[in-house]
């Protein structure tokens, strides 16, 4: 299976994110990435597909505010981690604000996903890492695998929040239906609902999308990723989400698997784009469900089986130590 990772995505590396009332060390560091790179390696540098296939997703206003964002914020005369503390949540109109503050609220929805020197850089080529695992898949391979850093499922068209700035998973899905690989499908294994995910295809009838996920009632992003959100429009129908319970473990989880796993066949898909967190793991720090290391490759398999080339993306997993081998053990599922 060819493997994209790019150096320059460990750039990011903010120090502290707010959480529950207080600070907290930032539970998204570069070194999760090294330790994938030590368990699944060798790792190929993405080709770099310039920013289109971004900007097909992505508004160019939040694009233009995060390559901007640590400069201003230097500017500015600011020490640390750029975050930003007030929301629009009543007027989200795209006024021409120019105070760092006022632009970091505007393009985030949450006070958790600091922005530090490098962290544009780290999100450019983890989604020209999604992109070449795409590629791969054109020219012929049955999966891939873009380990991507910073994550991207919580990144919205025009938002940021989660850890995630680029929605690197819906910017592979988009160029994949581009080229005529479609119809594409989703599948989000991530423990947190993939709001961004949901939001960039909710009026979209071209990409199917399907989450397993945290039930939102009890764990972040709360807002999206209920049950009763099925797409919007034309689109309603293409939207499958299927919370569950915290301390689920793989007897529980594989039913709602086998469940995303039909509506995609049934959906008629003929590419699918995993999104894949190895947050679900027993012994995350951030996270309640319980499968053991060996779930993954089963849930591997059961995914490899549906048949359909598979570009795989990195999104959470926060029991560093165990991440290399929780990725591998997915990946085995993959093997021939
Ligand atoms: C991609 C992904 O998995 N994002 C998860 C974002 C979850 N944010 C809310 C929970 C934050 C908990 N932070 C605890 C930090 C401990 N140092
Ligand atoms: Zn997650």
């Amino acid at each position: 299976m060819k493997l994209f990772f790019d150096s320059r995505q460990a750039a990011h590396a903010p120090t502290r994110e707010f959480h529950n009332g207080g600070w907290t060390p930032h539970a998204e560091t570069p070194d999760r990435t090294a330790q994938v790179v030590a368990a699944v390696g060798p790792f190929i540098p993405p080709h770099d597909h310039g920013i289109a296939p971004i900007a097909a997703v992505h508004d160019a206003r939040y694009l233009t505010f995060l390559q901007e964002a640590w400069a201003t914020w230097v500017a500015a005369g600011r020490e640390g981690d750029a975050i930003g503390y007030t929301f629009p949540v009543v007027h989200r109109r795209p006024l021409d604000l120019t105070r760092i503050d006022a632009r970091l609220g505007a393009f985030s929805m949450d006070a958790s996903t600091p922005i530090s020197a490098g962290s544009w850089d780290a999100a450019y080529w983890g989604a020209q890492s999604a992109l070449s695992a795409v590629d791969a898949l054109a020219d012929g391979a049955r999966a891939s695998f873009a380990l991507c850093r910073p994550p991207g499922h919580h990144a919205g068209p025009d938002y940021l929040g989660g850890y995630c700035f680029l929605n690197n998973a819906a910017i592979a899905a988009r160029h994949a239906a581009a080229q005529g690989m479609g119809p594409v499908a989703m599948l989000d294994v991530d423990y947190h609902h993939g709001n961004g995910t949901q939001d960039i295809f909710l009026d979209d009838d071209q990409v199917f999308f399907a989450s397993i996920h945290a039930d939102p009632r009890t764990d972040y992003p709360f807002y999206w990723g209920h049950a009763d959100e099925r797409g919007e429009g034309m689109a309603h129908g293409t939207t499958l989400n299927l919370p569950l319970p915290r301390g689920t473990d793989w007897t529980a989880y594989r039913p709602a698997l086998d469940t995303a796993l039909a509506a995609i066949a049934d959906w008629g898909a003929k590419m699918l784009v995993v999104s894949f967190g190895a947050d679900t793991y027993v012994d995350d720090p951030i996270s309640g469900f319980a499968l053991q290391t060996q779930d993954f490759t089963t849930m591997g398999r059961r995914i490899a089986d549906a048949g359909l080339p598979c570009a795989i993306v990195m999104e959470g997993g926060y029991a560093v130590d165990a991440l290399g081998v929780n990725v591998a053990a997915f990946l085995a599922g993959f093997a021939d």
